[in-house]
């Protein structure tokens, strides 16, 4: 708790939608007005995981308009807008925001439009920012203005802070804070209705969840499956939407695995969901963490997937699920299979992820979240650019 033990006003700026980032920046905001916090979301909706009503959260939506001289409505611009307004009728004390754009951006222009009652600006990387937008030179220079202008920046692992240094040498360290997980909300939990529902016979069952874009590699989901499958009775839950879902289909169509395959579409009770499962598939070609893998540990799910970006930080290799090089389907179906077929090594290896994400717990995270904030409100005061 800041000032002196007063609560802080905080400004949080993300993703609203399906996606890790609004994820972890929603439940950040949750745990802070938790602990006292005023939390203001600054977004374009309802952040996915905001839930019911709690004391200290308060949602500010970005409005846009459009004006027939406009080329597209200018979103990027009316969430600067919004921001500046928000800091100073709410006066804020700092704006934390995830994902470089256009949040960081966004919040480098509405500090200037504030003048002299600039608030300091904390970044969080999630990913996708730096792996792939970044990589676009049309983008480079606007995302390496958004973390220079940044007061401090944070990423989610050090396979992030690599890639990050790598492209950009910011001159202020990159700060660690690993995601995390509320492991009281995230725990397994009979599902026994759903699990007969899903899996008559009492099938395992294999999970993925995500937002369906090309770097989940939906394809070698479906592989992994259909090798699983050939071999052992099993079912696979596909939960998400996004633009690969038409083309994971026709796959499963062409596969003829229709009575095996479930697609769940978007749903929200991710918990329960995860404890359905036996098995966590996430086989992405990118992740800078993969929320989606902790989130299934906590839940005593090991997990199956490639050994990329962040993923090696929070899963443990042949501990807490088997990780293997990118497109290896047969390997991996190899792994599960393993798991599958040897019960007690399965429970071996689900109490051991269940152990593994109890060190990514939530009030650990927070603090360093808090701290952060502490540094940077005390730092100001001395004038320092920045803080790492
Ligand atoms: O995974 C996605 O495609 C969503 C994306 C996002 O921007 O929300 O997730 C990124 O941030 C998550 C939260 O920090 C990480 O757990 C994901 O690994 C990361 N995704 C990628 O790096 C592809």
């Amino acid at each position: 708790m800041g000032k002196g033990g007063i609560g802080l006003r905080i400004g949080i700026s993300c993703y609203a939608t399906l996606g890790g980032s609004g994820a972890v920046a929603t439940e950040l905001g949750k745990a802070l007005a938790k602990r006292g916090h005023e939390v203001h979301f600054i977004v374009s909706g309802i952040p996915f995981r905001l839930g019911l009503f709690q004391e200290g959260i308060y949602v500010h939506e970005v409005e846009t308009a459009n004006y027939p001289v406009l080329q597209s409505t200018p979103y990027d611009l009316a969430l600067a807008a919004k921001m500046a307004e928000v800091i100073e009728r709410y006066d804020l004390d700092i704006l934390h925001v995830h994902y470089a754009i256009p949040y960081a951006v966004c919040a480098f222009l509405a500090n200037e439009m504030l003048g002299d009652r600039k608030i300091p600006i904390i970044t969080t990387l999630h990913g996708t920012d730096i792996t792939v937008l970044a990589q676009d030179p049309l983008l480079r220079d606007v995302i390496r203005l958004g973390i220079e202008k940044s007061h401090a920046v944070t990423a989610v692992s050090q396979s992030l802070i690599d890639q990050t240094n790598e492209l950009f040498s910011p001159k202020c360290p990159i700060i660690k804070v690993y995601n995390f997980v509320d492991t009281d909300a995230y725990h397994r939990t009979e599902q026994i209705g759903w699990r007969h529902h899903i899996a008559p016979n009492d099938e395992p069952i294999l999970l993925h969840m995500s937002n369906f874009r090309a770097v989940k590699r939906i394809p070698d989901v479906i592989s992994i499956f259909r090798r699983v499958r050939d071999r052992v009775a099993a079912k696979l839950l596909l939960v998400g939407e996004g633009p690969e879902l038409d083309k994971a289909w026709k796959q499963v169509d062409e596969l003829d695995l229709k009575r095996d395959v479930i697609f769940l579409g978007k749903r929200d009770e991710v918990a329960s969901l995860l404890s359905l499962a036996d098995l966590l598939l996430l086989p992405s070609a990118k992740e800078s963490f993969g929320l989606v893998a902790l989130e299934a540990m906590a839940c005593g799910v090991p997990v199956i997937g490639t050994g990329i970006g962040g993923i090696p930080e929070v899963v443990e290799h042949g501990v807490s699920g088997y990780l293997t090089d990118l497109g290896e389907v047969e390997k991996m179906a190899d792994y599960a299979i393993t798991l599958l077929q040897d019960r007690s090594l399965w429970q071996i290896f689900s109490d051991q992820a269940r152990t593994r994400a109890l060190a990514f717990s939530l009030p650990e995270k927070v603090n360093d979240y808090e701290q952060l904030y502490e540094r940077l409100l005390t730092v100001k005061k001395g004038g320092a650019p920045c803080v790492g």
